[in-house]
């Protein structure tokens, strides 16, 4: 018998996997598996207007992975622990720390938006954007 289930999307998480390539969206079904922390999908589909709108605020890029691609699919993924606190930035970096782990037992390649460069120093981020990963290639 399978363990009882704490933590699982909801339908609007559900809707919004739909849009994110299959390897990302095996990746974050993986980490809320291991039912470490509750998180939900914020966003994965971005249009081009507000991509460019994001740039503008200095928030995002206009090339963004979260735009479709021609995959049909989002290669960008937001997600944020749930219920959602913005300034308790230690759970996203826990929450990402989850997927991280996730994506290697998934043995896809990801970067994540709190170390761009990938060199694990977690303080020379150009753009600071805890809950989104993406794929490398
Ligand atoms: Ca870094
Ligand atoms: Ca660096
Ligand atoms: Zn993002």
């Amino acid at each position: 018998m399978a363990p009882e289930m704490t933590y699982a999307f909801g339908p609007i998480s559900e809707a919004r996997l739909k849009d994110l390539h299959p390897d990302l969206v095996r990746v974050y079904r993986r980490a809320m598996s291991w039912q470490l922390l509750d998180f939900m999908i914020l966003e994965t589909v971005r249009t081009q207007a507000a991509a460019n709108d994001n740039a503008a605020k200095g928030t995002g890029i206009k090339s963004s992975k979260h735009l479709r691609q021609p995959d049909g699919f989002a290669h960008a993924c937001d997600a944020v622990p749930y219920p959602v606190d913005w300034k308790d930035t230690k759970r996203f970096d826990f929450l990402a720390g989850v997927i991280a782990a996730a994506a290697k037992v998934e043995d896809v390649a990801v970067r994540w938006g709190g170390n761009w460069d990938g060199d694990n120093d977690f303080h020379d981020n150009s753009l600071e954007d805890l809950p989104h990963f993406e794929l490398v290639a």
